[in-house]
């Protein structure tokens, strides 16, 4: 890896500096393109940097449109599958905390690889406070392995949320206020974001999805699948799919039919609902995300559903985070196998403030 001491960023002009930390920063070049071969260096150098090393900002450009690109090609609701030795990881909400995210990668012994893949279910900026780190590390292997990197979209990647909840602020902390026609890695993240797949479908049979279900179930997986996912949240309210938004921002509840709550754009969801909904779609159970529950992991509606949660300690609830991993049928029993892994917090430098304290958790 080369490192050169940061050079002095000329986006930012006097008496607009925007860095709230006051942390010296190094730039660092990745091999390009991206090779699997790095990926433990990368992880490896981002973790014990602890927060100070960035790739100068036209490689960080560089990998944000690498990604942009695949992530375009794929459909709004993307089909992933396994066989044989193979698994896959879905992950829920990491919201910045990205030696967590390290810490995962040890814990299922593996990167993105030939033999196992990893499903992000959304959420993965905000919060904490190393959103970047997070997004070096899943669009390098994103784009070295397209085959074996998954994300859905989660509310949080959007302007609405990022601009309270941290990201905007950390990315102008890294890499300063843009200037007219100089980069401008903020709005390339914004941009990326709207190329991420709405839900995913694996084996055939289990929906991914960030928030849940949406309050017009006649509109199907396939119905979702062709709709265009170019949207953002603060647009107006008659051109944002009701649907696409509401599946990232709804929650169940234990009783029936739909009940309110405090979030914006959707309902609760019950039971009979989840019923409905996978059996129209001819499904088996749906993972969502975007609640932290206690043990990181919760079954609902009569385990047909679950809640997977992967920032453990989010903002200091002490909770553990879990990650979920399937593997296809197995010859003796016939059945797709699940297994999840629950575990503490990763040990995390000190906590910058990028994110607003005590505000709503959205
Ligand atoms: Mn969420």
């Amino acid at each position: 890896m080369q490192i050169s001491p940061a050079a002095k960023s000329k986006s930012r002009s006097p008496g607009q500096s925007t860095n709230v930390t006051n942390i010296q920063r190094r730039t660092f070049v990745m091999p390009w393109p991206p090779h699997e071969n790095y990926f433990h260096e990368l992880v490896t150098n981002l973790k014990e940097s602890q927060g100070t090393l960035i790739p100068d900002v036209h490689q960080f450009l560089q990998l944000i449109e690498a990604a942009a690109e695949i992530l375009k090609q794929r459909e709004t609701v993307v089909n992933i599958n396994v066989q044989g030795d193979e698994a896959i990881t879905v992950v829920g909400d990491v919201h910045g905390h990205f030696f967590d995210v390290c810490q995962i990668f040890e814990i299922v012994q593996s990167y993105p690889s030939d033999k196992h893949k990893f499903l992000f279910n959304g959420d993965i900026v905000d919060r904490g406070s190393f959103s970047t780190e997070i997004l070096y590390t899943l669009l390098y292997m994103l784009v070295a392995r397209p085959d074996s990197m998954f994300i859905n979209r989660g509310n949080h990647e959007s302007d609405y949320c990022t601009n309270d909840y941290g990201f905007r602020k950390e990315v102008l902390d890294k890499y300063g206020a843009p200037v007219a026609n100089g980069p401008d890695p903020y709005a390339a993240c914004l941009k990326m974001f709207r190329t991420l797949p709405i839900a995913s479908v694996v084996l055939d049979t289990i929906f991914v999805v960030h928030g849940g279900l949406w309050e017009d179930l006649s509109i199907t997986v396939d119905d979702l699948r062709r709709m265009d996912r170019d949207f953002e949240f603060s647009q107006s309210p008659d051109v944002v799919p009701t649907a696409m938004m509401q599946a990232l921002w709804a929650d169940p509840h234990d009783g029936r039919g739909l009940a309110p709550t405090f979030r914006p754009f959707v309902r609760k969801w019950g039971s009979d609902r989840t019923a409905e909904f996978l059996d129209t779609n001819n499904l088996d159970f749906l993972i969502r995300s975007h609640e932290v529950v206690n043990e990181g992991y919760i079954a609902k509606h009569g385990e047909t559903m679950c809640t997977l949660f992967s920032a453990p300690n989010y903002m200091n609830s002490k909770n553990k985070g879990a990650v979920l991993t399937i593997r296809p049928k197995d010859a003796a029993s016939g059945k797709i196998r699940m297994n999840v892994q629950s575990f503490l917090a990763a040990v995390s430098p000190e906590r910058y403030s990028y994110a607003p304290e005590g505000c709503v958790a959205m």
